[in-house]
């Protein structure tokens, strides 16, 4: 109704009589991720009014839209900066906050924003994912490979199957170069192993029959 009130002010009487909607302002993304026990700040300081009158101001959970359901503090919800402590969850769950920006002009007049914070789980990060080499590549005896990945704190480790060996190359970081061993033959698999703090990714790769470089024993010994 006070809407209405003040539109049929603005009818009657001139601009700088009839009072004016605020502009509600969040600074920052109106959309973010955050991790269980991140303090996310809520900052409406930005906002203004065009009658310059004062402002006030109110932060609350839009329930009905929000993920979680649990419980939720606001602290200092009624100012311009308020914030509050990413709850616990075991899984993504959204939380919807409500900003009421309301003038002191008559008859009060607020401005809403919403900002939609979306809250992981603590202890996760991304998964590791491996962009090289592409799945289905195939490799050759005494070729240098360099595999490369995404993620956080990521290790690797080279193995070739049917050798009965383990790993016969480990490092850490976004990539890894190794020569596929040079006897390498095609019953037997290269497997990169990539871990990161969000899981462990492992992808076979088959190696070519024929050696790409011969070994440089003299062919000929042995010959009758
Ligand atoms: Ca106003």
């Amino acid at each position: 109704m006070n809407d209405f009130a003040a539109r049929m002010d603005w009818c009657v009487k001139p601009f700088n009589q009839a009072n004016h909607a605020p502009v509600a302002v969040v600074n920052g993304a109106l959309s973010r991720t955050v991790t269980s026990g991140q303090t996310v700040t809520l900052d409406a300081s930005g906002s203004s009014d065009p009658d310059g009158n004062a402002l006030s101001y109110n932060w609350w959970r839009y329930l009905e839209a929000s993920g979680y359901k649990g419980a939720l503090a606001i602290s200092n919800g009624a100012g311009a900066v308020a914030s509050f402590t990413a709850p616990n969850v075991v899984s993504p769950q959204t939380i919807h906050i409500i900003l009421e920006v309301k003038d002191a002009g008559a008859p009060n007049l607020v401005a809403y924003q919403r900002v939609v914070v979306t809250v992981n789980p603590a202890g996760t990060s991304t998964p590791p994912q491996m962009t090289s080499p592409a799945a289905g590549t195939v490799l050759s005896p005494n070729q240098t490979v360099t595999a490369t990945g995404t993620g956080t704190n990521l290790s690797w480790s080279i193995d070739r199957t049917g050798d009965g060996l383990g790993a016969f190359k480990t490092g850490t970081g976004p990539s890894i170069t190794f020569t596929v061993p040079a006897d390498a033959t095609s019953t037997q698999t290269i497997v990169i192993t990539l871990t990161g703090s969000g899981g462990t990714l492992s992808r076979s790769y088959a190696i070519s029959g024929a050696p790409a470089t011969v070994p440089s024993a003299p062919r000929n010994l042995g010959r009758r």
